[in-house]
């Protein structure tokens, strides 16, 4: 793929979509657009669930709290049908295009949610992840690593609770668990952020992965006089 796939991950409001806007903000207007290839469809931002048309018709039935449990199982491939459409329809062809894309959530949110969380069969989970991508990894995975209880805290300020956070504090206790374990199984595609700091601190130590990663991907750019890899708040 010409293009770079950028996931953040991490606990209910462990800050993905502020930090996405932060940094999709500094790719575009700061200092990081010196690290980027111009033209093409340039940076992007989606999400999962919801990043299709058809995802925000599943992510409403998956978020919302309906007038029937939904069982475990349904769960799981509802999110797979998320994926696999946002996939095939959305993030393969603007990857194909060169587009830089800044994506909330993606395979490891399933990993962590339906696997550790709900207890679901982690082969089963991997069966589905790798039919929904087709084999589309990201090239880097942001953890915003926060203690449960911020980040809770965080979005019962913002009022009514979804069905996933509805969930009880076990629960994502477990999930925080699944996304350190798959941080510390995958070194060289995962990278854990402290989210624990204020906006900026946590802003500045993500351009600070990323102008390295950046450098890494796109040497020919790094090394141009103009270019400013400098860290931007
Ligand atoms: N899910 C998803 C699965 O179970 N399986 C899957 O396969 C997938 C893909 C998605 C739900 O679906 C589940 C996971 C989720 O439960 P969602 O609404 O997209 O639902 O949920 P989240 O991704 O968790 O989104 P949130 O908005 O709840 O959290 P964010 O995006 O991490 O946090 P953000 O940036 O909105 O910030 C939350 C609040 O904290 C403040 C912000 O201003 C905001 O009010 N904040 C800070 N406050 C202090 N210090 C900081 N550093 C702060 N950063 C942000």
């Amino acid at each position: 793929m010409k293009g770079k796939l950028i996931v953040f991950e991490g606990v209910e409001g462990a800050g993905k979509t502020t930090q996405i806007q932060r940094l999709r903000h500094w790719l575009t207007e700061g200092a990081g657009r010196d690290l980027i290839p111009a033209g093409g469809p340039g940076v992007v931002v989606t999400r999962e669930p919801g990043g299709t048309a058809l995802g925000t018709k599943l992510r409403r039935l998956l978020l919302e709290v309906g007038e029937e449990p939904m069982s475990d199982r349904a769960e799981l491939l509802l999110y797979a049908a998320d994926r696999a459409q946002h996939v095939e329809g959305f993030l393969r062809p603007l990857l194909a295009e060169g587009a830089i894309v800044l994506c909330d959530r993606f395979t490891d949110s399933t990993v962590a949610y339906q696997g550790f969380g709900r207890g679901l069969d982690g082969e089963l989970i991997a069966q589905l992840n790798a039919i929904a991508t087709a084999g589309l990894t990201s090239d880097v995975t942001l953890l915003l690593d926060l203690p449960v209880t911020v980040g809770l805290a965080r979005t019962q300020r913002r009022g009514q609770a979804d069905r996933m956070e509805q969930a009880n504090q076990a629960f994502h206790e477990r999930v925080q668990a699944g996304f350190r374990a798959l941080a510390a199984a995958h070194p060289e595609r995962m990278v854990a952020i402290d989210a624990g700091g204020s906006e900026a601190q946590v802003a500045q130590e993500i351009q600070t992965v990323m102008t390295e990663r950046l450098c890494l991907w796109y040497p020919a750019l790094a090394f141009r006089p103009s270019a400013s890899p400098k860290p931007l708040s």
